[in-house]
């Protein structure tokens, strides 16, 4: 079926074109006016498109009434799905594949790379803000829409057997990349340790705090609407601090294949870490002792995530060139030792911005 005879069903009549760069969902915009964003959901990845809508309704008419009664615009601060004729928040295909159309948020940049340390400021203060705002939201309701997203035994389990499998028989290639990961595996336990016996919270995180899962005003520089509601489940706030940083406190592209310009940028640290404790109050000690080395965690498991994906033979995110998914991983790694080398310097100006 044609993206126009797909629209149809949410009563819109223009053909979209490609836009955005998310690794996971199609993402199309329609230039009507207003503007759509049309996706169609990755079934691969999200297994049960109708549970994770139940999700993202619940928790957009719920921050709505919150932005409502703190005095903000909802229609630009959160997402809109649009129904289909069967009032359902998605259409499904003849081919049975699932289609989701929203409002498209006008004036906002969403950045791939930081241009200023300000953005992270900014972008911080929003996904603080969407953290506190979920804070009382009936969490178990939520259906897990990714099981064990964030669990980084389960994912160095994963990782392990991805390598054993070799898939694609790359893992030859890669043995200094493998031996990194396997090097850290004693990482892997801290924080999903420290939630199972309590010494953490949960709490209903966004788990996907990548910046361009985050508009910014294109004037003001400010955070306006925090999109990519797909992974928003009980989680750690760690995992929203430490993803966003992993993105945000790069030197340069998630991909950039010249590591020689890939280094953790402090002042980046400092800004998202700044706007970040301005919102979230409630952050605990023991959260705090163990923030710089969530930036840490995340980015290895996000690199591992890369590394197993390609030697799986790139089934998960999507690639536009066969090495793609293992120069995103060895930015990821030169991420970590950078991190490794500066983790004390990181967590005295934790403590020092904390005042704590
Ligand atoms: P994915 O899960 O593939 O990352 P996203 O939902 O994050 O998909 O959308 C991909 C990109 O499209 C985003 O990074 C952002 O740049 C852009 N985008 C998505 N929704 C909107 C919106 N409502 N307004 C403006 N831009 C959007
Ligand atoms: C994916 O959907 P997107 O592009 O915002 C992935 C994240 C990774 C990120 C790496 C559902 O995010 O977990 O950290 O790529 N999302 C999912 O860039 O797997
Ligand atoms: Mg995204």
């Amino acid at each position: 079926m044609g993206m126009i005879e797909v629209l149809k069903h949410f009563n819109i009549s223009v053909e979209p074109s490609l836009y955005g760069n998310g690794h996971i969902n199609d993402t199309y915009i329609v230039h009507t006016e207003p503007k759509y964003i049309l996706q169609r959901i990755n079934k691969n990845v999200f297994t049960n498109p109708p549970a994770m809508m139940e999700n993202i309704m619940g928790v957009t008419s719920f921050l709505a009434e919150k932005i409502k009664a703190a005095g903000g615009d909802p229609a630009r601060e959160t997402l809109h799905f649009m129904t289909a004729e069967d009032g359902n928040p998605y259409f499904v295909d003849e081919t049975g594949e699932y289609w989701r159309a929203y409002q498209f948020v006008d004036g906002v940049i969403s950045c791939t790379v930081v241009e200023d340390p300000m953005q992270l400021y900014h972008a911080a203060r929003a996904f603080g803000k969407f953290q506190n705002m979920l804070a009382d939201y009936p969490a178990d309701t939520l259906h897990e829409t990714i099981v064990q997203f964030h669990d980084t035994k389960k994912r160095f389990n994963d990782f392990v057997k991805a390598v054993e499998e070799n898939k694609s028989g790359r893992a030859e290639l890669v043995k200094d990349e493998i031996q990194f990961v396997l090097d850290r595996e004693a990482d892997c336990a801290i924080v999903v340790d420290a939630i199972a016996n309590g010494e953490i919270p949960l709490r209903v995180t966004h788990n996907d705090t990548k910046l361009n899962n985050v508009l910014l005003d294109e004037k003001t520089g400010e955070g306006v609407c925090v999109i990519d509601l797909d992974t928003v489940m009980p989680g750690s706030l760690l995992y929203d601090y430490g993803d966003a940083l992993r993105f945000g406190g790069s030197s340069g592209a998630e991909d950039e294949p010249d590591l020689s310009k890939i280094w953790f940028v402090m002042e980046n640290f400092e800004a998202f870490t700044k706007g970040f404790l301005e919102e979230l109050v409630s952050i605990t000690d023991k959260e705090l002792e163990l923030l710089a080395f969530s930036i840490k965690l995340m980015t290895l498991e996000c690199g591992s995530r890369f590394l197993a994906d390609y030697i799986n033979g790139d089934t998960y995110f999507k690639t536009r060139y066969p090495e793609h998914n293992l120069d995103r991983c060895r930015t990821q790694f030169k991420l970590v030792a950078d991190m490794e080398a500066k983790m004390d310097e990181m967590n005295a100006i934790v403590h020092r911005i904390a005042g704590r």
